[in-house]
């Protein structure tokens, strides 16, 4: 039995764990009190980490599809050697555009995300597609109108806020903030603090508030800008931090004057006085903060939702402060920057050849890919790599997803499981599971301290698995990208010390990388292949973590050395680094001022450009608006977070203690309306498809509202799918005009009482 530190890989917060392990299974997973941020918090689900170390669905062996459907083990060299030849001939016959990359890390593996993307490059296609693009571009877009580049991402200081209003969210359950549950509870017991939570449902969370308005489902755009409306005719609005910090606030206050308030709070179907008073109190806390999420970024107005949410917190003055919302330091950069309007050396941005969609922050969105398969142009989308994602479950429509898929030349996906998007691949690459490699995640989005977790492999890989940096530099070497050696960077990283600066090496590699600049793409295979190889412990995956941290020490040099590393201008990346590298209970980045926030800022001025165009249109135009749906009775949120679904990370059905079927939770009044009590079977049916599904009787949701949770419908071990399918519902044409992600939370559908068995596909 040994004890080792790591971290959960189940969502955004990566929980610090010390855990024990024997005979290649975890023991016991408790906190960590000494992670830097979470401290020894967890929540229930971390402590089943076990069902997604071993299970019967992992994979051991590269597999390839035979002409009869089956899978045949191959080796990696045959496999590899196959995959690197196709790429070179589509890429040869059809250009890079015929080619697209889905995924690419989780809720717990970014690190191999760094050499992933490289595929990309050797291909010469820029479109990536990922899960952010379905749930957070439209956020990043409008941080690049504010704040100058879709990179400045916001945080919120929940922890520290006098008044904290939750939107579309339940941290409760699917956390995202500090220690949700006793940030939630410290919040409650203290009398001086508030919290507003806005949810149609009376959710986990807002059962701890203060004041809860349980709107209409998709009203948020409405209610939101009728508490901004509010704020500025009674002259709530901090004038003194709007002069100093932010550009044209009077053009958005014509528009925030025009606003029928008692007419939008109506259609939002709260209590007015409520709102008046939630308007009142957060402008005049001392410190106030928002926090959003799914809620309102997979409902109606997407992107002016979040638009208005951030209006909420600039106009108040509760940005750049203790107790507000924040700009962060990034580590491991997860975001680009890709402002459609502007133009890199005379050319515009990729823009799809169907949809002719732009990325957002480097993402396109996975609602049009289906289209950018099956169209019928020459450059239609032709081969994919799927890496950590499962799209056949989590993308909308996976009717569609499904028959494109069929259609392309070569598709394949590296995992750890045989998941129901691996079972369409022509090759299936085993990925070693996130405790068996060196991993890490670009989820430190902490203001003003920001911390780092680099996790230490505890199992050997499984079978013949490997990690994606192995997996991508080779696909790198066979397609003759990359040499298979480097032997002067090999010797220079020999030669210096294990705990030296690494200062010649660094030099070498900026040498090569200038004389051969077509390497500089790949630059963390080469980094990997060569400075890797003399790290210890075989942590070769974790050597571009060098030139990133020499980097953040350079950009954030003071708040670096505030955080406990030492060295000067030159060796404090290096410090740094080695401090990733030895602490294993992770280790805090970087210790911040809240003045220094505005040094992250992007605009050239360094001020808050308040008024965005297209929103402003799109806020004016919500007066003539009919909701969509009328025609159907229920609007089901299709994905909740709940105590056991944890996206599709857990693929074992018995890591559940509660929810086997992921039941459809309904109003009693609507419920005994269909005659259905709780365990009825009953169907749902929207435009797109219809699943069957069990009841649970909750008068927690609004009435004509239905819910169903996210991560179910796995095929463990080849099974019927286990729980709802909920994408077989949704569709990838009903989303935002803007950022083009699905209106998960908003589909309407017709519910019927069924008598006979449950099947649960469409
Ligand atoms: N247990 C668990 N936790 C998770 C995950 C998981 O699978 N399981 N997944 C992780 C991931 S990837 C993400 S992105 C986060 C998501 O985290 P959240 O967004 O917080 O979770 P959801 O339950 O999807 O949605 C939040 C709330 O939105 C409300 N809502 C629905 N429709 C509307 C509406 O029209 N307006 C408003 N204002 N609210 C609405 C719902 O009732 C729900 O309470 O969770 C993370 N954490
Ligand atoms: N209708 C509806 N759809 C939704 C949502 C919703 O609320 N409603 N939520 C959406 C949201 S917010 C998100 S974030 C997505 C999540 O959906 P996806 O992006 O598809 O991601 P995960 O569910 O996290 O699946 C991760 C996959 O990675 C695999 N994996 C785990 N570890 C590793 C590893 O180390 N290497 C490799 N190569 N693979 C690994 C797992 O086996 C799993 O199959 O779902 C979205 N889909
Ligand atoms: S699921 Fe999220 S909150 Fe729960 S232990 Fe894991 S990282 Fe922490
Ligand atoms: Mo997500």
């Amino acid at each position: 039995m040994t004890s080792e530190k790591t971290a959960c890989i189940l969502c955004s917060r990566n929980c610090g764990l010390a855990v024990e392990i024997e005979d290649g299974k975890f023991t016991k997973i408790r906190g960590d009190e000494d992670h830097p941020l979470t401290k020894g918090y967890i929540c229930q689900k971390a402590a089943r980490l076990e069902h997604y170390q071993n299970h019967d669905d992992r994979l051991t062996h590269p597999l390839k599809r035979q002409s009869d459907g089956s899978f045949s083990q191959v080796s990696w060299d045959e496999a590899l050697t196959d995959i690197a030849q196709r790429l070179l001939d589509i890429r040869e016959k059809h250009g890079g555009d015929a080619f697209a990359f889905v995924g690419g890390g989780g809720q717990g593996n970014h690190l191999g995300g760094a050499y992933s993307r490289q595929i990309l490059s050797a291909m010469k296609s820029r479109f990536a597609y990922n899960s952010l693009g379905q749930e957070k571009t439209g956020d990043f877009w409008v941080n690049g109108r504010l704040f100058g580049s879709q990179m400045c991402h916001t945080t919120e200081d929940v922890e520290h806020a006098d008044y904290v209003l939750f939107i579309g969210t339940n941290p409760f359950q699917a956390h995202g903030i500090p220690n949700a549950r006793h940030t939630l509870k410290e919040i409650q017991k203290d009398p001086n603090r508030k919290m507003v939570v806005i949810d149609p449902r009376r959710s986990e969370t807002a059962k701890h508030a203060d004041i809860h308005l349980q709107l209409k489902p998709g009203t948020d755009a409405y209610l939101l800008s009728a508490i901004l409306s509010i704020i500025v005719r009674e002259n709530l609005h901090d004038r003194e931090f709007i002069k100093q910090h932010c550009n044209d606030f009077d053009l958005l206050e014509k528009e925030l004057l025009e606003i029928p308030v008692e007419d939008y709070v109506q259609r939002a179907d709260v209590p007015l006085e409520d709102v008046i008073r939630v308007a009142r109190d957060f402008a005049n806390a001392r410190t106030a903060c928002v926090r959003i999420d799914l809620g309102i970024q997979q409902t109606l107005h997407t992107t002016l939702n979040g638009y208005l949410e951030k209006l909420l917190y600039l106009i108040t003055g509760n940005f750049g402060k203790k107790g507000g919302n924040n700009l962060h330091s990034f580590l491991l950069p997860i975001l680009g920057n890709t402002d459609e309007r502007k133009t890199k050396k005379g050319k515009s941005l990729k823009l799809t050849a169907y949809h002719k969609m732009h990325p957002i922050a480097g993402i396109y969105p996975p609602n049009i890919l289906p289209d950018e398969i099956e169209h019928e142009g020459e450059n239609r989308i032709r081969a994919i790599f799927v890496d950590s994602a499962n799209p056949m479950l989590t993308y909308a429509d996976t009717q569609a997803f499904e028959r494109a898929f069929k259609k392309l030349d070569l598709l394949v996906v590296v995992e750890v499981s045989m998941t129901e998007t691996a079972r369409l691949a022509h090759y299936i690459l085993p990925a070693a599971s996130q405790f068996e490699k060196w991993e890490a995640t670009g989820f430190n989005l902490e203001f003003p301290e920001n911390a780092f977790h680099l996790r230490h492999p505890l199992f050997p890989a499984l079978g013949e698995s490997l990690p994606e940096p192995e997996i991508y530099t080779r696909i790198l070497e066979k397609m003759k990208e990359i040499p298979n050696t480097f032997p002067r960077l090999q010797r220079l990283a020999q030669l210096e010390p294990k705990s030296s600066a690494h200062l010649g090496y660094m030099g070498a590699l900026a040498v090569t990388l200038a004389r051969h600049s077509h390497w500089q793409k790949y630059a963390a295979s080469i980094v990997y292949r060569t400075l890797g190889k003399a790290l210890d412990n075989d942590a070769a995956a974790a050597a571009p973590l060098l030139p990133l941290a020499i980097q953040y020490a350079q950009t954030h040099y003071a708040a670096v050395r505030r955080a406990g590393h030492q060295g000067n201008r030159l060796t404090l990346g290096t410090a740094l680094f080695r401090a990733i590298m030895d602490r294993r209970a992770g280790t805090m980045l970087s210790k911040h001022e809240f003045t220094e926030m505005w040094s992250l800022m992007k605009t050239k001025d360094k001020r808050i450009h308040l008024a965005i165009p297209e929103m402003l249109d799109e806020l004016r135009a919500l007066k003539s608006e009919v909701m969509p749906g009328a025609d159907y009775p229920f609007i089901l949120m299709a994905g909740e977070r709940r105590s056991y679904n944890a996206n599709q990370i857990y693929r074992d059905p018995t890591w559940r203690k509660v929810d086997p079927h992921g039941a459809m939770r309904m109003h009693p009044d609507d419920a005994s309306k269909l005659e259905l009590v709780d365990g009825s079977r009953a169907s749902c049916q929207s435009a797109g498809g219809r699943i069957d599904v069990v009841i649970e009787i909750d008068d927690a949701v609004r009435r004509g509202m239905v819910t169903l949770p996210h991560g179910y419908g796995m095929r463990y071990k080849g099974s019927e799918p286990i729980g709802p399918q909920i994408n077989l519902l949704t569709s990838g044409t009903h989303c935002d005009a803007l950022s083009r992600t699905p209106f998960h939370k908003y589909v309407p559908v017709h519910i019927y009482k069924i008598n006979s068995e449950v099947t649960t596909t469409s």
